[in-house]
């Protein structure tokens, strides 16, 4: 959409290796006047060889705070931070820093807060033993004013049990598709082949015409297997230098990523990615063609969903829902229980950002049946008022968010974190499937690669992620939650 919070959670690490928990009450002497301080502090980590990303979990055991500094000391001196989020980070010497931002600099008593980092080693990585919040040591103690019974001391932590290490596939080799198999539209949701409504969480792909080199076995590996993505969505520009200057390369090009998506147990949506103009209709009759050409290809599959226009934008919602009128029946003749998603007025905003709402949808819908609606958003410059509509609009009409940037609309500038948690809590508790833009290395904030990356061969872990990179595997990496029956 080009167009014009608060984070309490982030979440969760997962495949955490060496977690640390700081949480023992320790006793405390009594005395009522004082305030209350206490803190506790959960430090995970994941690494790999030189590098690791940590997640830091604060907790105010105290009186409410307004704005804190974290401070801690890495044990071994070579261990450096390079890059970190959902705070200010600093280090100096062994001394590290990190102090809240606006958005999560009030804690109230209780209250937790994610932050992280991402940090090379050159010895060990031992993780650090002490940290203090606003200059107290979190020990986990709580209000001084009613003192705990004396503990004895915590038994000595031991570590969680260590995840596969992360190109190990699945359990039991179960990838999504297996497991999910032929999808199709439920009322509002999208349902597996046990008629289960599911979430499918995954990457788009950057245009194909600019990143065909980002597309490669060992980038498709990692995507499949070490961020356990449900989905690959393939961008295929149309205008751009992209598929109306040479209509042949680019379908087999898509139809080349499809087959590499479906032997990685991954659904392959295959995006008409439409912009500017923004009428579908002008591209008509090259979408009848392209996707008279790519239906007919992968009929016999369980695995491939449509995307038939990418970004309507400046025309009437009439003119969207005549186009898809006339582009479904063309697949629907091929592969005829295929999902199909419609982009929506105003850059798949439903509407909303050209004052319209999901309403005019509900009133006038696609005469077609097991096709849903596509939602995109950036979740720096789209905040409250467009999760309201969502979470309205979902619940009528079946949504997928096609196409969504941790930054702002044009696909650059920083990752909002908050909002962008803010946004796939909603779209999981709602199970609308989305996938995120982009799979790529361009050097611009959206890119979940750094600059280079697809140079070389090493796609596995987080060395080469950008900030809005390791956001996004850490969601996309946790379990699924697949009903087999
Ligand atoms: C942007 C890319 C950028 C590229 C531009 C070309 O991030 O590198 O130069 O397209 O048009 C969309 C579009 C998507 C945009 C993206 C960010 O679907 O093509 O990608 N965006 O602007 N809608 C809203 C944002």
């Amino acid at each position: 959409m080009k167009h014009p919070p608060r984070l309490r959670r982030l979440l969760v690490a997962t495949g955490a290796v060496g977690a640390l928990t700081l949480g023992a009450l320790t006793a405390l002497p009594a005395s009522n006047a004082m305030a209350a301080t206490g803190c506790s502090v959960t430090y995970t980590t994941n690494s790999w060889s030189g590098g690791f990303t940590a997640s830091v979990t604060v907790t105010n055991l105290g009186d409410p705070v307004n704005g804190w500094t974290l401070g801690f000391s890495f044990p071994d001196s070579g261990q450096r931070l390079t890059q970190g989020w959902s705070a200010t980070w600093s280090q100096s010497g062994s001394s590290v820093t990190a102090q809240s931002m606006a958005w999560n600099g009030s804690l109230g008593t209780g209250a937790s807060t994610n932050i992280g980092f991402n940090g090379s080693f050159t010895g060990a990585n031992p993780s650090p033993s002490s940290f203090s919040l606003n200059g107290t040591a979190c020990t986990g103690s709580t209000t001084p004013t009613t003192p705990p019974p004396p503990t004895t001391p915590p038994p000595p932590t031991t570590p969680p049990p260590t995840t596969p290490p992360p190109t190990t596939p699945p359990p039991g080799g179960q990838t999504p598709v297996a497991i999910n198999g032929q999808l199709r539209v439920c009322g509002v949701n999208l349902c597996n082949q046990y008629g289960r409504p599911i979430q499918l969480r995954g990457m788009s792909s950057h245009g194909i015409q600019w990143f065909g080199n980002c597309y490669n076995s060992a980038s498709l590996d990692a995507l499949a297997t070490d961020w356990r993505s449900d989905l690959f969505r393939i961008a295929m520009y149309v205008q751009e230098q992209g598929y109306e200057t040479n209509p042949t390369g680019f379908t087999n090009q898509v139809n080349n990523l499809v087959e590499e998506a479906t032997r990685r147990g991954m659904y392959a949506m295959i995006d008409f990615h439409t912009l500017t103009p923004g009428d579908p209709m002008y591209n008509l009759e090259r979408a009848k063609t392209f996707f008279a050409a790519v239906s007919a290809r992968h009929a016999a599959k369980n695995n491939v969903i449509y995307e038939i226009t990418n970004e309507p934008n400046g025309v009437a919602w009439s003119t969207i829902k005549n186009y898809a009128e006339q582009v479904i029946p063309v697949i629907r003749a091929n592969d005829p229980d295929a999902v199909i998603i419609v982009g929506t007025r105003a850059w798949s905003s439903l509407g909303v950002s050209e004052g319209a709402n999901h309403t005019e949808i509900v009133n006038n819908p696609v005469n077609a049946s097991n096709i849903m609606y596509a939602f995109h958003f950036y979740a720096a410059s789209h905040k409250d008022n467009y999760r309201a509509e969502v979470e309205r609009a979902a619940a009528r009409l079946p949504l997928f968010v096609t196409e969504f940037g941790t930054v702002d609309y044009t696909g650059d500038g920083g990752v909002d974190l908050a909002s962008s948690t803010q946004w796939l809590d909603l779209l999981d508790r709602l199970k609308i499937g989305y996938a995120n833009w982009t799979f790529s290395d361009k050097a611009e904030g959206s890119a979940a690669l750094r600059p280079g990356t697809c140079n070389g061969s090493n796609y596995t872990g987080t060395s080469m992620l950008t900030a809005s990179g390791a956001f996004m595997r850490e969601r996309i990496r946790t379990p699924d939650n697949f009903p087999t029956s």
